[in-house]
């Protein structure tokens, strides 16, 4: 998406006069006031003095499109960030507009969800301008059956983002939390529509605890979950962290879309926590035994005592890792 341009030649922190904006812009100068009064509104700090024109001091904490534009350059994706304050649920909205024909890589993040999706009927817990909530719609060529492969390529996206922009070591537990100090730090839904063959859209939508505090979780999270604020011991850049996120999406998706799951399996075995760990996968009946890795399917392979089992989905559970729910 174009930046909007007033901000853009802002940008750098110098003192432009209106005049110059309006010329190199080729706008009016009332335009330009308009902008800038707009500007403010969304919470940018401008300063302005006649005889030098405005000056950009700070911008907003708040994941707008144009301060994540500044940290993502679309390649694949349509590059349209919708941001909310409040919404239900980033997925519930992003499948809404894949339903409208939404483009592929279409984004929706929030700074709030009130009822903040986890798999399985369960509640994401969603506080007030602190972190990340994500939802890209995709419009893969696979068959409803590889989709969650697509979901383990995300989870390797956001331990790529995770390391890239604070230099953490997360580990993804499988098949897609994404931990840091064995808490977790991050969950993703995948959700699609399909035909019986053919996938008509993903959603993907990426919950990261990025500047929550302790207190912000309810006091029976605070034991298993955490963010990269409190790992680091200081905020982090949330629409950077949006931007990255974003770029490392796109880049591990035109990998799978490339070469399969096999193509992105290495970089996903590389954060993997479980191999070599004894766990508990339920089902009926629930399997146990020694993690192995996982394979080209992205199936989970556990070694029990009566013999290998491929897993294909579940909830994994691993003492010293985590209490489960
Ligand atoms: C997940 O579910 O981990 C998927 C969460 C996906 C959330 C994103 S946010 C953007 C998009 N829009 C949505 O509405 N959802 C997606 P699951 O594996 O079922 O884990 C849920 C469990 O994680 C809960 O039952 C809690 O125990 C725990 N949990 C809830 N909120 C958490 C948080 N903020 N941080 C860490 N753990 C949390």
């Amino acid at each position: 998406m174009p930046q909007d341009p007033v901000l853009a030649a802002l940008a750098g922190g110098d003192w432009r006069s209106g005049e110059a904006l309006a010329a190199v812009l080729g706008v009016t100068r009332a335009a330009i006031w308009k902008s800038i009064e707009r500007l403010r509104r969304e919470g940018y700090e401008i300063e302005a003095e006649a005889g030098r024109g405005y000056r950009l001091l700070r911008a907003p904490d708040l994941l707008l499109p144009a301060e994540i534009d500044r940290h993502f350059r679309p390649e694949r994706f349509v590059g349209k960030i919708v941001h909310l304050d409040e919404v239900d649920s980033t997925n519930r909205l992003g499948i809404d507009l894949a339903r409208e024909g939404a483009p592929e890589g279409t984004a929706v993040v929030a700074e709030r969800q009130t009822s903040g999706r986890g798999r399985l009927g369960r509640t994401w817990e969603s506080p007030a301008r602190v972190n990340l909530y994500l939802s890209v719609v995709l419009r893969p060529a696979l068959s409803p059956v590889e989709v969650p492969r697509l979901t383990l390529a995300a989870a390797v996206a956001v331990a790529d983002a995770i390391a890239a922009t604070t230099g953490l070591r997360p580990g993804i537990k499988w098949p897609n939390d994404v931990l840091l100090g064995g808490r977790k730090a991050c969950g993703i839904l995948t959700e699609l529509e399909a035909e019986a063959e053919r996938v008509r859209f993903v959603v993907v939508g990426i919950g990261v605890n990025l500047n929550a505090r302790e207190e912000d979780f309810p006091p029976e999270l605070r034991a298993k979950a955490t963010s990269l604020a409190i790992e680091l011991g200081r905020p982090v850049d949330r629409p950077a962290f949006a931007g990255a996120l974003l770029g490392a999406l796109e880049r591990v998706y035109g990998e799978m879309l490339r070469g399969g799951f096999p193509g992105v399996r290495a970089r996903y075995e590389s954060w993997h926590v479980l191999p070599g760990r004894l766990v508990t996968v339920d089902g009926v009946p629930p399997v146990e035994g020694l993690v192995r890795g996982i394979d080209d399917e992205g199936a989970l392979i556990v070694e029990a005592a009566d013999g290998t089992r491929r897993v294909l989905s579940g909830e994994v559970t691993l003492r010293g890792v985590y209490p489960t729910d």
